[in-house]
């Protein structure tokens, strides 16, 4: 009885169609960008029947995913193909279902494993379309894992919709460019860079030494001071940024692009120490303390 149309269909049908004539459109659900999963690669636990993960990401609200049954927990996992961010979920089941709950997770991450909680697990009425926001987060991959469902005892998805914030910016910006560095005073070092682009804005820069965030500044601010003793040896990278949160490839060191400045690294070569070598020139002696 799982798929038995509602008795509301011919009803549910005819509102349809007068909204259609009367030319009314219903309110987006979902923040203003595009649905970042349409028609995105999907992965599934297990399938049922002829009952794919495909069927998530088609943009028909009647076709859908349906899990093994008598199996839980079942996830539904969409590749939305670079990093972008996303802070809600649509997810659907066909228009003619009667409604049901079925309790969800969201995780979501740049890579996979591992993927982090966006979403804990809780109770979502599909009636016959769930919302679900959350925290905005960076993610290329984002997974939906079922553990009860009040219809039938399985996994059901029929469209699986992905949103970032307002903007719909999904777009990272380009990478900076140029990146150099002066020595303005004993152990500082300022660093200069050119201006990334972005299709709606470069909000700000992201600085690493190191590979670890040493400071940010807006995004029309081309440089950054830092202090560093002179004795270390640090790499740089900057990273442009949008407001949505999208942010662009890191200019690395190397391989360097022809066109590209390498990134510099602090204090010059000429004051650089030598690299620490660890090469015992005799057997270890071990030593006692009295
Ligand atoms: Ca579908
Ligand atoms: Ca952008």
């Amino acid at each position: 009885m799982k798929r038995k149309p509602s008795l509301l269909r011919p009803l549910a049908a005819a509102i349809a169609v007068a909204l259609a004539v009367i030319g009314w459109s219903a309110p987006p659900a979902a923040a203003a960008g595009p649905n970042l999963a349409a028609g995105k690669p999907v992965t599934v636990s297990s399938t049922t029947d002829v009952y794919g993960g495909g069927n998530a990401t088609d943009g028909n609200q009647a076709t859908y995913w349906e899990s093994a049954n008598n199996a839980f927990p079942q996830w539904i996992q969409v590749d939305l193909g670079s990093a972008v961010s996303v802070n809600e979920l649509v997810l659907k089941l066909p228009s003619t279902w009667e409604s049901r709950t079925q309790t969800l997770t969201v995780q979501g991450g740049t890579v996979n494993p591992p993927l982090t909680t966006l979403s804990a697990s809780a109770t979502r009425t599909f009636a016959p379309a769930a919302t679900i926001t959350f925290t905005a987060a960076t993610v290329r991959y984002i997974r939906v894992t079922v553990t009860a469902n009040t219809g039938w005892p399985a996994g059901q998805l029929s469209e699986f919709e992905v949103y970032g914030p307002g903007s719909g910016d999904t777009q990272a910006p380009t990478a900076p460019g140029g990146l150099a560095y002066t020595e303005p005073a004993s152990g500082q070092i300022k660093l200069t860079w050119t201006a990334a682009t972005d299709d709606v804005g470069v909000t700000g820069y992201d600085v690493y030494a190191n590979n670890t965030l040493r400071g940010s500044v807006a995004g029309n601010v081309l440089t950054y001071t830092d202090n560093q003793p002179g004795t270390l040896t640090v790499a740089y990278y900057v990273k442009a940024r949008d407001a949505a949160g999208n942010q662009s490839p890191a200019r690395t060191p190397s391989p360097a692009p022809a066109a590209a400045a390498p990134a510099p690294t602090w204090p010059p070569a000429s004051r650089s120490p030598p690299p620490p070598t660890c090469t015992p020139t005799s057997p270890r002696t071990p030593t006692t303390t009295a």
